[in-house]
């Protein structure tokens, strides 16, 4: 039953079902099925041939583009059903937004909304955020921690003008950095003095958790 709907949730993305994907999303929550383990196992790998088939020039823009609308429709089903049974005590608060020049925002949202559903205070600025805005946005909230998302190696180098932008008025003491996204490494994060890099989402919320708790 588990492999099933996994195997149907990742065919419906590859075979650019919108409406299937969103039905099988239903089914799992009908079903109790865990919503993270569909969310990660099942559309996240769908996308993830469906981007190497556009790497490969095998599809174009405008099935990644429905590819993407499968699994954004599926996510707004099954999120509300990540958060059932989880504490509201508010453990920080956080700044979270894919830098600009940037419009990938699936990965971020699911990082805001684990978060969120683990008992922080999100602040999600959403995709092509302006450094200008990360650093007003955090004047206004004085957040805990700000998290950045890059999905392209060529936006990447925004993180690092946000930690500089933050230095500049004198707010990065005071903040934990947090970055995030395909391109991005261990290595990416000291080399631009980000306080931490994570793989995905559950990863983010425990290495929020050990920052907060240093
Ligand atoms: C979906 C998608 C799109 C959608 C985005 C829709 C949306 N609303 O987000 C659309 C079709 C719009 C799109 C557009 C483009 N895309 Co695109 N896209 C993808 C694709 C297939 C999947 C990304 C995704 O959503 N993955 C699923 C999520 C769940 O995973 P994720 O984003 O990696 O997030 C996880 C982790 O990385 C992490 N994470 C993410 N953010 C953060 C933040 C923090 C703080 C932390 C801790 C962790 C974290 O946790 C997440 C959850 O586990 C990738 C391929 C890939 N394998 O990544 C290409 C890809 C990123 N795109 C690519 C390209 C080239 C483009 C375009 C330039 C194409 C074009 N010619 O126009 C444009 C970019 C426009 C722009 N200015 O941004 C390239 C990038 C190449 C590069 N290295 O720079 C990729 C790698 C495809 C490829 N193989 O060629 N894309």
């Amino acid at each position: 039953m588990a492999e099933n709907v996994l195997k149907r949730l990742k065919e419906a993305v590859l075979n650019y079902d919108v409406e299937g994907a969103v039905a099988v999303a239903k089914e799992v929550i009908e079903t109790g099925f865990d919503p993270l383990i569909a969310i990660e196992q099942g559309l996240g790998e769908g996308l993830s041939i469906v981007g190497a088939k556009f790497e490969a020039e095998e599809i174009f823009l405008p099935e990644l583009m429905i590819a993407a609308q499968a699994m954004k429709e599926s996510l707004a089903t099954l999120e509300p059903a990540l958060a059932k049974g989880k504490s509201r005590k508010v453990l920080g608060k956080v700044i979270i937004g894919t830098v600009e020049g940037d419009i990938h925002d699936i990965g971020k949202s699911i990082v805001a909304t684990m978060l969120t559903v683990n008992g922080f205070e999100v602040h999600d600025l959403g995709c092509d955020t302006p450094t200008s805005k990360f650093v007003e946005k955090a004047k206004e909230v004085k957040p805990d921690i700000i998290g950045m998302s890059a999905l392209l190696t060529t936006t990447m180098v925004k993180m690092a003008e946000v930690i500089n932008a933050l230095k500049k008025v004198g707010l990065r003491g005071q903040v934990k950095v947090i970055v995030g996204g395909a391109p991005v490494s261990a290595a990416w994060a000291e080399e631009i003095e980000a306080d931490a890099y994570a793989e995905d989402a559950m990863a983010c919320v425990d290495v929020a958790k050990k920052l907060l708790s240093k």
